[in-house]
């Protein structure tokens, strides 16, 4: 049983990585367009990886006999100027999530909701992966600095990304 405080919280949570699944998907169509096959692999299984995490927030307040409120999911940036651009937008919004993460921890430890706190915990974890793998793509970018060589080697990588629960 939660409270219709966090049911709500949680919710937007919901449609917070709806929107994550929306926006990887539009960078993953805008790589594909660019010629950028790998680009357009690692965002779509960002996308696929989006579409978990809502499941996992919408799993949950079910199994809490709580409801699903499927909000309006905002329209994404659908146009990137670079790559660099699209992967420091990803960092930018990946910031955001394991804010509103702990948001939500916070508001589950002032209701002493431990069983969403501990719910919680594997974002917690999960986020501080996605930032580092984000940070890392980012160093390479900067690193071969918009050359073709160089955007095709990190191309090539970023197309061996599998999506694993
Ligand atoms: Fe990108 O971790 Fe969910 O939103």
């Amino acid at each position: 049983m939660i409270s219709k405080k966090m049911e709500q919280a949680l919710n937007k949570q919901l449609n917070n990585e709806f929107f994550s699944a929306y926006l990887y998907l539009a960078m993953s169509a805008w790589s594909e367009n660019q010629g950028l096959k790998g680009f357009a692999n690692w965002f779509y299984v960002q996308y696929q990886e989006e579409n978990f995490h809502a499941m996992k927030f919408y799993t949950y307040l079910l199994d809490q006999g709580a409801e699903v409120d499927l909000l309006k999911i905002d329209k994404p940036e659908t146009k990137f100027s670079s790559p660099l651009e699209a992967f420091e937008k990803t960092l930018e919004h990946e910031q955001f999530i394991t804010k509103s993460i702990y948001e939500l921890v916070d508001l589950a430890l002032s209701e002493k909701d431990h069983a969403t706190n501990t719910f919680l915990q594997w974002f917690i974890t999960e986020q501080v992966e996605e930032e580092a793998s984000v940070n890392e793509i980012i160093d390479k970018l900067k690193l071969v600095d918009g050359q073709g060589n160089g955007i095709f080697m990190i191309d090539k990588e970023l197309g061996t990304r599998t999506f694993a629960q």
